[in-house]
Order: C-alpha cells, then sequence, then structure tokens
C-alpha cells in the first residue's frame, strides 16, 4: 500500500507509465480491446441522489423520465438511438435501422440481422415505485428480442435496492436476474469506499463494505463483474489506495472482476464543490497506478466517455488495455459535463487504438476476440 501511495505522490508519471505498460503487455499482449456495445439507463429517477450525480432527478422534477420496456426495445432496434448527425457513425447504424423502419409495433421475431452492438450497458436510478418484476420482465423481453445480445446490467447499488423493495434475498435476487437473461455486471456504484469521504459524496448510497458483498454474491453465483473507482472529488490519494486494496483482497477471493474502471469525476451540474475537471496527469497515473496494484484484475479499462478520446488513447500507454466502446447513448458523464463525444465507431475505435502502437482487437463481454 506503501508503494502504491509514493507511485501516487510521485511526479515522475513516465517512469509510472512504462512500469504500467510493462505490467499490462504481460498481460495482454499488445492487444487494446473494444466492444460494440449500446448503453440504456431505464429512468434517472433515483431516491438516492449522490451529491456528484448530475443525472438523477426526483420523481416529478423536471427532466425526470421513465422508459417503458418497449420503448428500451425500441431504441435498442435503433429507433430513436439518439445517433443522428454524427458522420458516419450515421451510416453504420442506417442499415441496421432499416430492418424496422415499417413495422410499428415490436417484431415478434428475433432479430434476424447481425446488429450493430453485441452487448447492452443498462444502469439507472433507484425508482421509488418500480417493483422488481419489471427489471426481470425487462431482462426476458430483451432476450426475447435479441437472443445473442450478452445483457451487462445493474450495479450492486441496484442490486441491493431490487432486495430492499422486494424483501427476497440477496442470493434469490442474482438468481431470478440470471435466470431472466442478466449474463454480466458493470463496475458502477463503487465510488470510494472510504466511509468519511462516501457520507460526504452520496450519504445515501450502500456502504463499501455492501457493495463488495453483493459483488462476492455475485461472483460466488457464477456472475462476473467489473470494479470501478470514482476519483478526482474529495478523496486524497490515500483513499484510492485503500478502495483498491479492498478489491484486490476481494479479487483473491474470488476472482470474478473482469476488468478495473477508474471513472474521472466530471463535476458540471453535481453538489460537489471541488477544483474541478481532473487533469490529464491525474488521469493517467491513476490508470498507471491501478495496473500496477491490482496485479490480480486481468484488465484496466480506459473509459473514453469519461477520459476523452485522446487522454484515452494515452492511457492505453499507460497501463490501460481496453477503451471500452461504440457506447452510442451515454447520460450519466454527458449530464455532468462530459467534454467527449456520445459514441464512437468500430472504425474510430480502432483507429486510436493503432495509432497508439497497440492491436486493435473487438472483443465479446467476456474479452474473447470477435473474429
Ligand atoms: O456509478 C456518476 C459514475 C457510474 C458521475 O462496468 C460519475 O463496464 C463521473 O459504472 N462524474 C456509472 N462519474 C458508470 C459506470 C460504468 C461506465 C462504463 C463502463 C462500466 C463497466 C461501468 O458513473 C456511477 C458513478 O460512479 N458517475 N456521476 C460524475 N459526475
Ligand atoms: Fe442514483 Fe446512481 Fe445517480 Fe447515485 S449515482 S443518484 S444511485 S443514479
Amino acid at each position: 500500500m506503501d508503494d502504491a501511495l509514493s507511485l501516487f505522490q510521485s511526479d515522475d508519471i513516465f517512469t509510472i507509465g512504462r512500469l504500467a505498460n510493462i505490467v499490462a503487455e504481460r498481460k495482454n499482449g499488445k492487444n487494446a480491446y473494444f466492444i460494440r456495445n449500446h448503453h440504456i439507463n431505464p429512468t434517472n429517477i433515483c431516491v438516492n441522489r449522490c451529491k456528484f450525480c448530475a443525472f438523477s432527478r426526483s420523481k416529478g422534477e423536471k427532466g425526470a423520465y421513465e422508459l417503458s420496456i418497449k420503448e428500451i426495445i425500441k431504441k435498442l432496434q435503433g429507433q430513436g438511438s439518439g445517433v443522428k448527425g454524427q458522420g458516419s457513425k450515421k451510416k453504420e447504424f442506417k442499415i441496421h435501422n432499416s430492418q424496422f423502419k415499417k413495422s410499428r409495433s415490436l417484431p415478434l421475431a428475433p432479430c434476424p440481422l447481425p446488429l450493430s452492438f453485441s452487448e447492452v450497458h443498462i444502469v439507472g436510478g433507484l425508482h421509488p415505485e418500480r417493483q422488481f418484476d419489471f427489471y426481470i420482465e425487462l431482462l426476458r423481453q430483451i432476450k426475447k428480442h435479441f437472443p445473442h445480445i450478452h445483457i451487462k446490467a445493474f450495479t450492486a447499488v441496484e442490486i441491493d435496492y431490487f432486495s430492499k423493495i422486494s424483501g427476497l434475498a440477496l442470493t434469490d435476487i442474482l438468481g431470478a436476474l440470471k435466470g431472466a437473461g442478466l449474463d454480466s455486471m458493470p463496475g458502477g456504484g463503487a465510488e470510494i469506499f472510504n466511509t468519511r469521504v462516501r457520507n460526504r459524496i452520496c450519504p445515501e448510497k450502500i456502504s463499501g463494505k455492501r457493495w463488495l458483498q453483493i459483488m462476492e454474491a455475485a461472483h460466488n453465483a457464477g456472475i462476473r463483474t467489473n470494479a470501478t473507482m470514482l476519483y478526482g472529488h474529495l478523496e486524497k490519494y490515500e483513499h484510492r489506495v485503500e478502495h483498491m486494496q479492498r478489491l484486490r483482497d476481494l479479487q483473491d477471493r474470488t476472482g470474478g472482476f473482469q476488468a478495473f474502471i477508474p471513472l474521472a469525476f466530471h463535476p458540471k451540474n453535481t453538489k460537489i464543490d471541488c477544483a474541478g475537471y481532473t487533469s490529464g496527469i491525474d488521469d493517467l497515473k491513476t490508470i498507471a497506478v491501478s495496473r500496477l496494484f491490482l496485479d490480480n484484475v486481468h484488465h484496466v479499462k480506459a473509459y473514453w466517455i469519461m477520459l476523452g478520446e485522446k487522454i484515452a488513447q494515452l492511457a492505453l500507454m499507460f497501463g490501460a488495455d481496453d477503451l471500452d466502446g461504440t457506447v452510442i447513448e451515454e447520460k450519466i458523464t454527458h449530464s455532468a459535463g462530459a467534454l467527449s463525444g456520445s459514441a464512437l465507431t468500430r472504425s474510430q475505435l480502432i483507429d486510436l487504438i493503432g495509432k497508439a502502437g497497440k492491436v486493435p482487437v473487438e472483443r465479446d463481454s467476456f474479452y474473447r476476440p470477435v473474429s
């Protein structure tokens, strides 16, 4: 832990980056991964209202929305997916859109043509009225319409909420979700585990201990997950190291984390009064230190939406081996002033990776290369 703290305190980001790159290449060779994915946020209505979150709204507040299952399926079919006016992206998705142009209602048969994405990433607010059944039905309908799509859905925070609203035990919730089509879980909601900082930035949210408990239960149920860390707000370097140490300890027990994703805090429209956006130097250092410290996690993701395309590209030389994906529709970071675009095409991702001197590898949700 002291070593990780010294690295964070050092200004020699080139040496740290070079070391992290050696570790990354030992694990993944020169490969840098990306995926064709589609984000869906079913609602921004949330009972938690974390202070760092510009995405959430209270029920009835201006800007609050809730998507029905039908609307979500339509979005996945490419109707109203928010890709308009994005140059070459438009072309890529046009082919996909045309198949459903004539059908007014949802198609009864599973999608007949290859989709422009292989994974759907679903996270949303903790809705005060929706029942657990809604989420089960959502998974079932997605699988029914898109049987080959991998569903990566629900943070540990949402899983805990499902347990509260349904009265079901954690293992029953996970079993029911898996049975309905859940394939893996994203790593959101971890924020920063340190209790004092956590209470200042998201007092209503489950504790770090509970987040880890839920991830452990998911891993034990055979559900692989990611892990995140929100940095650049009120935390200090020691809190980042403590956070990663707790993740590393859990990973030693379960091996269920696929990737670690440092999330750069975006301050716009939030209630956190701090220095503003993270610096590129801090972003690169955080990627590099996490690659060196989390020796038991196979992948470190440079989430281009939060880092911006150029810092994410540089991060591939500082220990990251994954840029995430096409994304298509991102709301959480963009509500908080993201400077990045909201979608990248497959060819743009390949170009970014190739120009960083890495080998672009399109992956599936378990990091298997897609031919
Ligand atoms: O849990 C919310 C974060 C997370 C802000 O697992 C913010 O593959 C920065 O977890 N500034 C959701 N971050 C996103 C997430 C994620 C994203 C991409 C891939 C994966 C994965 C997971 O976004 C939240 C929270 O930590 N967040 N508000 C903000 N103002
Ligand atoms: Fe709700 Fe998640 Fe936003 Fe917190 S970060 S307010 S739990 S949507």
